[in-house]
């Protein structure tokens, strides 16, 4: 059974680019929620509770057809919720290095140039989503709790939550500025490191 990952840094480390009014409401009430509800649909699969949680919503065909729905959504939303904590820290911003900087100016000009196009996909998704940095660096999005993992069995470099649960108290429905905002917590390092873990591992 799933349980609440801790976060790495305090609710109100973010400062004020995502408050701490945010941060625990999303991390104690809906990202709670997710794993309470995932949980409570496996109770009718015991086979399929000691899976993780990578493999459980990479196989969504092996889920029985009555839980399936509530295991897509929130499964799907535990797993990408694990990974936005980590995908930020208090001493994020800045831009990346390495071979990731090296492979963002090749693909899309600069870093400035990676930033407006992910920048523009997280503002004009429709609905509630995801927008996510890809292992080959192109960038995609998610309706709802939708992973990476679901459609093309790749664990993503990076992600942004642009439910309005993720910024509505801070930036009402100024969701370009909460996206701006997000660029100085975004985790560097963690994202240049999942992506030399994938290098090596080719
Ligand atoms: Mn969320």
């Amino acid at each position: 059974m799933f349980t609440l990952p801790d976060l790495d840094y305090p609710y109100d480390a973010l400062g004020t680019y995502i408050s701490k009014t945010i941060m625990e409401l999303h991390h104690t009430k809906h990202h709670q929620t997710y794993i309470d509800k995932v949980n409570a649909a496996l109770e009718q699969a015991p086979d399929l509770q000691d899976k993780a949680i990578e493999e459980l919503i990479s196989n969504l065909d092996d889920v029985p057809e009555q839980i399936r729905t509530v295991v897509r959504n929130h499964g799907g939303g535990h797993y990408n919720h694990s990974l936005f904590w980590k995908f930020m820290s208090p001493h994020g911003g800045g831009e990346p290095g390495g071979k990731l900087a090296d492979g963002l100016k090749e693909k899309y000009g600069s870093y400035q140039g990676f930033i407006d196009v992910f920048s523009d996909k997280a503002v004009s998704l429709f609905g509630s989503g995801w927008v996510w940095l890809e292992p080959d660096l192109s960038i995609m999005t998610t309706p709802n709790q939708d992973s990476p993992l679901m459609s093309d069995n790749s664990a993503p470099l990076l992600g942004l939550d642009v439910w309005e649960h993720a910024y509505y108290l801070d930036y009402t429905y100024k969701r370009g500025d909460y996206v701006q905002a997000w660029w100085h917590v975004v985790n560097w390092p963690e994202v240049e490191s999942r992506f030399a873990a994938l290098k090596t591992s080719d």
